[in-house]
């Protein structure tokens, strides 16, 4: 008898199954997967996986660390396409998905990856994916020291290669594959991941239900030391601090009681930014990235409030689970620094977005001013051309908007009031012991109330 987790457990991982036992023999192929077994059996054969792997493999006495951060020497002992549990909810597992979903064009960019983690990232994917959804795999080389780590792949199916030649960093990287993307959906993951089962259509589905939606999977955690997976809390969202570092906070009691439906997407605030699905034109109409930010770190804050104060929104899907190695450092050279990188991004993102909620960046991280920025003239026009949403005086008749002096006790190490009012006149009042002078009012009261309804909107409503 088969039981349902033996059902789950072939369903899941059917392609391990299918690739050392099924050639040629279909009848194990009891899988909707099967047209990928079929078509793309023979074009992995002329993937020599055994000497792509072994041109870079770690090698006793080294330190397995010291090239990727994580453990090399685990990666490259686990199968490229191994097995994994599902960590969805049951109730995931009851739900179908119509067919008829766009396709996307999958953007994976790195920068000195290990072939094992990279490779498995990819046959995750081919494996767990209907192959009608994948249209294409464009893999971003951001200057890796070796070229052969992309060019080779691109005997697997689907996969194409795109190499800066020099370092661009994630940000440019990512937007140069959204540019070479021919599918209407981007879905853009990091370089160390393995999808799980039935990862793509909950996603692809809800942004068909609604292109301004940007949705993120659960990620699932891959351990850098033994490359274990395993299932993290779906009671989760994306949240931050005034110094602009992101931080996963829990739902709260009332919001998890609020959560009839396991399977319903969560609000969030903020995306992690590694591991997301956009509508394509939505990205473009949105402005892509700042492509002046460098490396890496801001660019998820910077979309996020892009997406919101556009009208958008950003969700997790729980029945979506994608696993990611987590490290405790990066393994690559920032050519600046990291923290004046860091520091680059998120006040670029501060200066154009946050209005005078940058202050309390600038009181969260005193060191960021005075440090160089770059310029921001094209993203302050970008925010002038974008119709921005229009939310205003609706908030009046919105019962929690008396909640809004609840910013203060978010501010943490800040000692500052913050009070907002929208009576009839949408008027705002402002207090912080680090200001003196009250903040200016822009052209009218729309837009700081605006953005203020916003920003409370992040911590408050969603
Ligand atoms: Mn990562």
């Amino acid at each position: 008898m088969i039981t349902g987790n033996m059902r789950l457990w072939f369903m899941g991982d059917f392609k391990l199954f299918c690739t050392s036992k099924c050639r040629g023999a279909s009848s194990a192929c009891l899988s909707p997967w099967l047209s990928n077994c079929r078509q793309w059996d023979d074009l992995l054969e002329e993937f020599e996986e055994k000497n792509y792997l072994n041109a870079r493999r770690w090698k006793p006495g080294q330190d397995p660390y010291k090239l990727y951060a994580f453990n090399q020497r685990e990666s490259e002992r686990i199968p490229s396409n191994r097995v994994l549990r599902d960590t969805r909810h049951y109730r995931c597992t009851t739900l179908h998905y119509n067919p008829d979903l766009p396709s996307t064009s999958i953007v994976i960019t790195f920068h000195n990856e290990a072939r094992s983690t990279l490779l498995r990232t990819i046959r995750s994917v081919l494996n767990r994916t209907p192959v009608h959804l994948i249209h294409e795999i464009i893999l971003v080389d951001d200057y890796s020291g070796d070229a052969n780590d992309c060019l080779l792949l691109t005997k697997l199916p689907k996969v194409k290669c795109l190499r800066n030649d020099r370092r661009e960093g994630l940000i440019r990287s990512r937007v140069r594959g959204a540019d070479a993307a021919k599918a209407g959906v981007l879905t853009f993951l990091d370089s160390h991941c393995e999808v799980n089962k039935d990862w793509l259509p909950p996603l692809l589905r809800r942004i068909k239900e609604d292109p301004t939606c940007v949705v993120s999977p659960v990620i699932d955690i891959i351990n850098m030391d033994t490359f274990a997976y395993v299932a993290a809390s779906s009671d989760l969202r994306g949240g931050f601090d005034w110094s602009l570092h992101f931080k996963w906070e829990q739902l709260s009691a009332e919001q998890k009681a609020r959560r009839a439906d396991p399977t319903e997407p969560i609000k969030t605030p903020i995306i992690a930014g590694g591991l997301f699905v956009i509508d394509k034109s939505w990205f473009n109409h949105l402005g892509k990235y700042d492509t002046a930010m460098d490396i890496w770190g801001g660019e998820n804050f910077e979309i996020s409030f892009r997406v919101w104060m556009c009208g958008g929104s950003l969700e997790i899907i729980p029945c979506s689970r994608v696993g990611h190695v987590f490290r405790k450092k990066h393994p690559y050279i920032f050519p600046e620094g990291n923290a004046n990188t860091y520091i680059k991004n998120t006040r670029r993102t501060a200066e154009v977005w946050m209005d005078e909620f940058k202050l309390f960046y600038y009181s969260a991280r005193p060191a960021a001013r005075g440090k160089s920025y770059g310029d921001i003239h094209s993203r302050e026009e970008l925010r002038k051309s974008l119709k921005l949403n229009e939310l205003g005086c609706k908030a009046s008749t919105d019962p929690h908007w008396q909640q809004i002096p609840l910013l203060t006790s978010l501010s943490h190490s800040l000692t500052l009031t913050y009070t907002l009012s929208c009576t009839h006149a949408c008027t705002h009042t402002h207090t912080h012991t680090h200001i003196h002078s009250p903040p200016t009012q822009r052209s009218g009261f729309f837009l700081p109330l605006m953005n203020g309804h916003v920003m409370s909107y992040f911590f408050l409503y969603i």
